[in-house]
C-alpha cells in the first residue's frame, strides 16, 4: 500500500471507530430519554392550576423546557380577571392598590423576582427578564415597573370593578388597622415542572394577601421560601400564608430534605411539621406545599384541608386534594 493509500485507511478508521463509539453509545443515550419522556411532569397550586397546567403541559408534551412550561402556565392566572388572587383582578391591599409578586427559577438554578409591582398583568415574565437581562435576583416597586416598561410591557390598570367592590365592602366591615388574614382571602399560583430532558424549573405569582398593608412582600418572590429548584435534587413551592412560609424557608427546605434523601410526599410532610412546631398560631391559617424530584414523583401536604393541586403527566390530567393534618372545622 503506498503512503497515501494508509493515510486514507488511517483517517477511515478514526472516523469509523467515532461512529462506532457513536452506535455503542446511541442506544443507551435513546433509552435514557425513553425513561425521562415517562418522567415528564407539572403540578400547580389550587383550581385554577387545572388551566395554567394545560399551557405547560402541551410545550412539555412537545418536548419544550420546562422553564417556558412554568412561564407560560402561570401567565394564564395572572391574565385571568375572575381568579381574585393572582395577577389582574386579585384583590388588593388595604389601600385599593394591586401590587404583585413572582419569580421564577430554571434548571441551572438561575433565578428572578419582581415584588410589589404595580399596573403589569403578567409580573412573572417581568420576574423572566430580571433573571435573564440583568445581573440581579430581585427588583421591586417603582425599580421593577420601570424596568418592565423598559422591556416594553405596557401598564394597565389591575384593579377590576369586581375587586373594586369587595375591597369597599372590606373598607366597611373592618377596622383600618385590622390585619385580616385566613384561608379565603388569598390563593396563589404556585407551579414547578419537569421536562422531557430531565430539566426542573419553577415559578410562583401572586397578588397576595387581600387587605396587606401597603408595601406587603410575601414569600411568593422569595426565592427559597415560595420556591425553590435545585437541578440535581427537585424543586418545591408554597402558596398559603407567606409570613409563615418565610419564617421556615419553605420550599428550600423541602428541597433539602429530597437531598437527605427524603421522597417529595415526605419532605413536604416535614416541613409542615416544622411549621406546627415552630408556630404556635398554625392553627389559624393555610399553608400548603408541592414538590417534585428528579424521577418526575411528586407529593403534597398543607396544614389543614381544602388544598387543591392540579398534576400533569403522560398518564393523568386531574385535580387531585392534598393530605393534610387538620380537618376543616
Ligand atoms: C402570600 N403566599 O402573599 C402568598 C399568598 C398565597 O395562597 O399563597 N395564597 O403570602
Amino acid at each position: 500500500m503506498d503512503r497515501k493509500k494508509i493515510n486514507t485507511r488511517r483517517r477511515f478508521i478514526k472516523n469509523t471507530t467515532a461512529v462506532g463509539i457513536g452506535i455503542s453509545i446511541a442506544p443507551q443515550l435513546i433509552a435514557k430519554s425513553n425513561t425521562m419522556e415517562k418522567n415528564a411532569i407539572v403540578i400547580s397550586t389550587w383550581r385554577h392550576g387545572v388551566e395554567a397546567n394545560k399551557v405547560a403541559w402541551e410545550i412539555l408534551k412537545n418536548n419544550g423546557r420546562a422553564l417556558d412550561s412554568v412561564e407560560k402556565g402561570v401567565m394564564v392566572t395572572e391574565s385571568d380577571s375572575s381568579c381574585t388572587s393572582v395577577g389582574y383582578g386579585g384583590m388588593p391591599d388595604r389601600e385599593g392598590n394591586v401590587t404583585l409578586d413572582a419569580c421564577i427559577m430554571d434548571e441551572k438554578g438561575n433565578c428572578g423576582s419582581v415584588s410589589f409591582l404595580k399596573n403589569i398583568k403578567n409580573a412573572i415574565s417581568v420576574a423572566r427578564k430580571v433573571m435573564e437581562e440583568t445581573p440581579h435576583i430581585m427588583l421591586s416597586g417603582d425599580g421593577a415597573l420601570q424596568f418592565a416598561l423598559h422591556q416594553g410591557f405596557k401598564e394597565e390598570n389591575l384593579l377590576t370593578e369586581n375587586a373594586r367592590k369587595r375591597w369597599k365592602q372590606w373598607l366597611e366591615n373592618h377596622p383600618q388597622d385590622q390585619m385580616f388574614i385566613d384561608q379565603h382571602n388569598h390563593d396563589t399560583i404556585g407551579m414547578i415542572a419537569l421536562d422531557k430532558h430531565g430539566n426542573l424549573s419553577g415559578s410562583c405569582t401572586t397578588s397576595g394577601l387581600a387587605w396587606k398593608y401597603y408595601g406587603r412582600v410575601g414569600d411568593s418572590p422569595i426565592i427559597g421560601s415560595g420556591l425553590y429548584v435545585d437541578k440535581k435534587y427537585g424543586a418545591a413551592c408554597a402558596t398559603g400564608k407567606g409570613e409563615s412560609v418565610i419564617k421556615m424557608a419553605g420550599s428550600f427546605l423541602i428541597v433539602e430534605f429530597m437531598r437527605q434523601g427524603r421522597s417529595p410526599q415526605e419532605a413536604c410532610e416535614l416541613a409542615i411539621q416544622r411549621i406546627i412546631e415552630q408556630q404556635q398560631d398554625h392553627k389559624d391559617f393555610q399553608v400548603g406545599f408541592l414538590a417534585i424530584n428528579k424521577k418526575g414523583e411528586h407529593g403534597s401536604f398543607s396544614i389543614k384541608e381544602g388544598f387543591q393541586y392540579a398534576i400533569n403527566t403522560e398518564e393523568q390530567e386531574n385535580l387531585v386534594d392534598s393530605k393534610f393534618v387538620y380537618r376543616k372545622g
